[in-house]
């Protein structure tokens, strides 16, 4: 028996030294680390440095990527076709409209206009096809902006 109860001090004592460690740990948990503080005497009074995260997580959103929408001159489409499509296709007034396509018909291709990646495939898709509907080799394509 005595034999016994000393061997169940013991084993008391154990379960004591870790259930008190698993409560530390259990109560200083922090954004997915486990800290066990120190009992005392290390650092000054209060400091609570070993609860707090050691790094400043920055939180980044990225703007997506935008793409272009170029318009390539070709020898056949009409001038007026080519201001009439912008103008559908892309929201822009006489003016502006003619001002793309003057320059793509002198320079051999002119940015339209720069859109997320879905709206700019779409829109480059449609006036190409509005153009390929009148039996023109009208075309628009997209590339990622830089
Ligand atoms: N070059 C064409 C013409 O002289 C007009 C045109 C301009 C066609 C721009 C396509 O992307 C273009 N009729």
């Amino acid at each position: 028996m005595k034999r016994i109860g000393r061997i169940g001090a013991e084993a008391m004592d154990q379960v004591e030294a870790h259930s008190a460690a698993n409560e530390r740990m259990i109560t200083n948990v922090r954004g997915g680390q486990t800290v066990v503080p120190p009992l005392s005497g290390a650092g000054p009074p209060m400091s609570n440095n070993a609860t707090k995260p050691r790094t400043k997580v920055k939180l980044k959103t990225e703007r997506p990527r935008l793409h272009k929408v170029i318009l390539i001159n070709d020898d056949y489409t009409p001038r007026e076709f080519v201001v009439m499509v912008l103008k559908g296709e892309f929201r822009m007034n006489e003016d502006q409209a003619y001002r793309v396509m003057i320059t793509a018909h002198r320079r051999g291709a002119c940015v339209v206009a720069v859109y997320t990646k879905d709206v700019a495939e779409t829109k480059a898709a449609r006036a190409t096809e509005a153009g390929c509907s009148q039996g023109y080799p009208l075309l628009f394509t997209t590339e990622p902006e830089e």
